[in-house]
C-alpha cells in the first residue's frame, strides 16, 4: 500500500471506479485497478503496476493493476485467515445467501460484464455471454447448497451411542485460474471453496486483471464480509509463485490451479510435500473419433466447433481429430470447406465471427511455437498459415489484423502415434488428424495421449458408443457431442495429464473444499469400548436351543 495513493485503504464500496488519464482509440476508458485485501482498495507495497490490453486491438488498455510483491500475497493470506472463524461460523444458510446475491448482482450487470470480458480476452461476445451465465449458474446452484451440506447420522455397534458427520471447512484457499475462462472457472472454485465456509486469496490471471477486479467488486456488494475473499494481481512467476511458496511456509490450507500440466505438477508438488489438499485441472489432447455408422454433418459440426471455437484456447479444445478411414475422405472434404470459410475477427465490432484474437500476445507467441512444432513433427499441414497479417489473411477476416493478435485455423494431417505433434497439446487453432482402421485401433489412438481430460465420439451404433464410454480414460466423454461444454452441476476435471483427480461443479466439488469430521457421542455415562478394542461386543445372537421348537 502506498501512503501517497489516495485510494490505497479505502473501502471497495465506498468509491467508484478512478479513470486514468490515458486516451484510447476506441474512446473507452482505462482504470486504475487494485487489489482487495480485506476489503480494502490496495495498491503493490512498491507501487509497481503492469497494464491490460485487449488483444484484439493492443492500443486499447484497458487499465493498470498492482504487481502484488510477496508482502502483499502475505496481507491478503493474513486478511484470509483473520476472516476465517467468523466466516466458518457463519450459518450455511446466510452463507448461500450471499452467494445468491452475487448470482443476481452478476445478472444486474450481465451485459456490461460480457462486454468487459470481451474487450479484456478477446471472446466472442456469445461466449463472454455463455460464460458469465455460468458464474451465475454457479452462485445459483450453491445457494441451495447452503441449505443442504449435509451430514449424515451413522449407527454405531454400541447402545446408548449416537455416531456423526460433519462437511468442514479447510481453511485459506489459495485461488489461481488462467485467463481464457475468467469468470466461470473462478467461480467453479471460489464459490464451493466459501460455500464450506473456507475463506480465499484470489490471484487473477495476469490477462484478465480489469474482469477479476470487477467480479471483486461485485460480489463485496452482495454482502460478502471483508477478508472472505482477497485479490492480488500480479504475473505467475510473482504473485502466484509467492501464493505457492507460502504452502510451504504454512500460510495456505488449499491450492485450486486451472492452468498447466507443467505447473499443476510444480504445485501438485508443494502441497504433497506439505500434506495440502490440491485440485489440479490441466491441459488436454482431447480426442474426437468418428464412425462409419456417424452423421458425418453432425461430426463435421462438432469437430470444428471443438477445434476453432474460442480461437481453440480452451483446455477442453479438441487436439487428436480421430477418423475412421472408410469416412476419412467424405468428412475431410466437408470438413475442410467449412475451416476455409471461417469467419475471424473483433468481436466487439463484427458479431458474426466464429473466433477473435488470441487472450495476449504471450498466447499467441507460445501458439507459433506450437505449430512450429507441428510442422517439425512431418505432419501434413493442410491449411493455415500462422499469423494474420494484412498480406496474409484468410478470405473471412473481417476487419484490420494489424490492430490485434489473430492467427489462421490450421490443420495438420497424416499424423501418427510416433510424432511429437500427436501427444502435446497446442493451445490455439489448430487440430492435428489421425486416420484409424476400425474402432479397437480408434479406442488405442484415443487412450494413447498422456492426456485424459475431455473425450468424444461420433457413432450411431449403440455397442460402439457403450464400448468407447467404458473403454476410454478420460474425465469427460461427449457421445455425438463435442469434446466441450461444460455444465454448472456436471463434475469436471480429468485424468492422466490432465489433473490429479479432483473434481470442479456440482455436488462432488464439495469433497474438494471441506474434510469430513467424524463425531461420537457416547450417551450411557460409561466407558464403552468399540469392537476394534475388544474381542467382541454385545452383537451375537444369544444361543437359541432350535430344539426346543420341534
Ligand atoms: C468447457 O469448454 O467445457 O480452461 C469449459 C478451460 C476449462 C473450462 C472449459 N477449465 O478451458
Amino acid at each position: 500500500m502506498t501512503a501517497e495513493d489516495g485510494f490505497a485503504m479505502v473501502h471497495i464500496l465506498e468509491t467508484g471506479l478512478e479513470h486514468l488519464t490515458h486516451t484510447n482509440p476506441t474512446g473507452k476508458p482505462a482504470i486504475k485497478g487494485y487489489n482487495v485485501i480485506n476489503g480494502q482498495l490496495m495498491s503493490a507495497s512498491d507501487g509497481a503496476t503492469f497494464q491490460s490490453t485487449n488483444p484484439a486491438h493492443l492500443a486499447d488498455m484497458l487499465g493498470e493493476f498492482p504487481l502484488s510483491t510477496k508482502a502483499d500475497v502475505h496481507a491478503a493470506l493474513k486478511a484470509a485467515h483473520d476472516a476465517f472463524p467468523a466466516w466458518a461460523a457463519t450459518p450455511a444458510p446466510t452463507r448461500g445467501q450471499v452467494i445468491g446475491n452475487m448470482g443476481r448482482l452478476l445478472m444486474e450487470h450481465k451485459d456490461a460484464l460480457v462486454a468487459l470480458e470481451t474487450r479484456e480476452i478477446g471472446k466472442t461476445l456469445k461466449e463472454s455471454g455463455g460464460e458469465i451465465q455460468e458464474a451465475i449458474d454457479t452462485c445459483l446452484f450453491f445457494q441451495s447448497e447452503g441449505r443442504r451440506l449435509y451430514g449424515q447420522t451413522v449407527n454405531s455397534e454400541l447402545p446408548d451411542k449416537e455416531l456423526f458427520t460433519y462437511r468442514r471447512p479447510l481453511g485459506v484457499c489459495g485461488i489461481i485460474n488462467a485467463c481464457n475462462f475468467p469468470s466461470a472457472v473462478p467461480f467453479w472454485k471460489m464459490i464451493p471453496a466459501i460455500m464450506c465456509g473456507n475463506t480465499c486469496v484470489w490471484k487473477s490471471p495476469q490477462d484478465a486483471p480489469l474482469l477479476s477486479f470487477a467480479l471483486a467488486r461485485i460480489i463485496h456488494q452482495a454482502g460478502l464480509p471483508d477478508g472472505v475473499i482477497n485479490l492480488v494481481h500480479g504475473k505467475g512467476s510473482g504473485a502466484g509463485q509467492h501464493l505457492v511458496d507460502a504452502v510451504d511456509e504454512g500460510l495456505v490450507n488449499k491450492i485450486s490451479f486451472t492452468g498447466s500440466t507443467g505447473v499443476g505438477k510444480m504445485i501438485g508438488e508443494v502441497c504433497g510435500r506439505n500434506l495440502v489438499s490440491c485440485s489440479l485441472e490441466l491441459g488436454g489432447k482431447n480426442p474426437l473419433v468418428v464412425m462409419p455408422s456417424a452423421d458425418i454433418d453432425n461430426a463435421v459440426a462438432g469437430a470444428y466447433w471443438g477445434a476453432f471455437g474460442t480461437a481453440g484456447q480452451r483446455c477442453t479444445s479438441l487436439g487428436n481429430l480421430i477418423l475412421h478411414q472408410d469416412i476419412y475422405d467424405e468428412f475431410m472434404g466437408k470438413f475442410m470447406a467449412k475451416v476455409k470459410e471461417t469467419r475471424i475477427g473483433n468481436s466487439l465490432v463484427h458479431h458474426d465471427v466464429l473466433y477473435g484474437p488470441m487472450l495476449s500476445k504471450k498466447y499467441a507467441n507460445d501458439f507459433l511455437t506450437g505449430i512450429e512444432m507441428a510442422q517439425g513433427s512431418g505432419a501434413t499441414q493442410l491449411w493455415g498459415n500462422g499469423s494474420i497479417t494484412e498480406a496474409n489473411r484468410p478470405d473471412n477476416f473481417v476487419g484490420d489484423p494489424s490492430e490485434g493478435v489473430f492467427m489462421w485455423p490450421h490443420v495438420f494431417a497424416d499424423v501418427t502415434e510416433d510424432m511429437e505433434c500427436f501427444h502435446e497439446e497446442i493451445f490455439g487453432p489448430v487440430v492435428t488428424i489421425v486416420k484409424a482402421n476400425d474402432f479397437e485401433h480408434a479406442l488405442h489412438l484415443a487412450n494413447a495421449s498422456p492426456y485424459g481430460l475431455s473425450s468424444a465420439i461420433y457413432t450411431n451404433d449403440r455397442l460402439e458408443a457403450y464400448r468407447y464410454k467404458t473403454g476410454i480414460k478420460a474425465g469427460m466423454t461427449g457421445i455425438n457431442n463435442s469434446t466441450s461444454g461444460a455444465e454448472a452441476h456436471l463434475p469436471f476435471g480429468g485424468v492422466k495429464g490432465s489433473g490429479n483427480g479432483t473434481r470442479e461443479s456440482g455436488i462432488w466439488v464439495l469433497e474438494a473444499y471441506s474434510y469430513w469430521h467424524a463425531v461420537n457421542d457416547e450417551l450411557s455415562g460409561k466407558l464403552q469400548l468399540a469392537q476394534m478394542d475388544v474381542d467382541e461386543v454385545d452383537m451375537v445372537e444369544a444361543e437359541v436351543d432350535w430344539a426346543e421348537l420341534a
